[in-house]
């Protein structure tokens, strides 16, 4: 029987499947990522809502895991050499789990084991991780959230001209291709698309960004959206 008593974080939300492979997280563009990649996976799991009303992550068991009080974070009982694996940033998670389903041949595979591939989807990881993510996350703070009532637009702008420019790049780069690697889905679709739905969607930043312009986009991402896989992990964990 696996004990994760030890680790404090499973006092405040308690494990029913101890042996299953623990996720803390919410339904946010960087939350998403893994609950989607665990389901593309068909790696058992057991998902725990971190509830920032709550300021679950600022809580002491939650920094226990995660000093850097984010979500996503996992632990997984059955790490390598078979003992548990705390892991936190979801670029990070998301080369954990294809690695770990790789290695047991469970799941299609998320990351070519081919060693040029390989780094080209971490190169697109990585643009996703360093450029997407905060850019568009600072636009959604300058349109949604409390920066959306500052009356100088500039920082606003400066945002969105720069989530303007990635989408060209994301956008050139699709052309003729059916995911940002070509024939093969992967981590990087699955750290992308859920940032480019939510500027779309929940930011309501499609005409400041000029989202009519990026057709290839627009049609991966439909085809993401499609996924039976990505429609559960979107909604994982659920919102109580
Ligand atoms: N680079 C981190 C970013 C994670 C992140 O920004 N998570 C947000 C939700 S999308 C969060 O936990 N915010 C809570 C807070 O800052 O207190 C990752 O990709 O895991």
């Amino acid at each position: 029987m696996t004990d994760l008593s030890k680790f404090p974080i499973s006092h405040k939300w308690p494990a029913q499947h101890p042996e299953r492979l623990q996720l803390y997280s919410l339904p946010t563009p960087n939350g998403v990522k893994v609950s989607i990649a665990l389901e593309e996976l068909g790696l058992p799991y057991e998902p725990h809502l971190v509830r920032f009303d709550a300021n679950d992550q600022l809580s002491p068991e939650f920094l226990s895991l995660n000093p850097n009080n984010k979500i996503p974070a996992i632990l997984d009982p059955n790490g390598p050499d078979g003992q548990p694996l705390a892991l936190w940033e979801s670029g990070a998670i998301l080369v954990y789990l294809a690695d770990k389903a790789a290695a047991a041949g469970c799941g299609p595979s998320l990351l070519s084991s081919a060693p040029a591939l390989r780094y080209q989807t971490l190169q697109w990881l990585m643009f996703q991780m360093g450029g997407v993510g905060p850019m568009f996350g600072q636009l959604g703070f300058f349109t949604k959230f409390a920066g959306k009532d500052i009356e100088d637009k500039r920082p606003r702008d400066r945002y969105a001209a720069e989530s303007r420019r990635l989408l060209a790049v994301l956008d050139k780069h699709l052309v003729g291709r059916d995911w940002i690697m070509g024939d093969d889905y992967s981590i990087a679709d699955i750290a992308t698309f859920p940032w480019i739905n939510n500027l779309i969607g929940f930011y309501g930043a499609a005409d400041l960004v000029g989202y009519a312009d990026f057709t290839q986009v627009q049609r991966v991402l439909a085809s993401f959206l499609a996924r039976p896989a990505v429609q559960r992990g979107l909604l994982i964990p659920k919102r109580d």
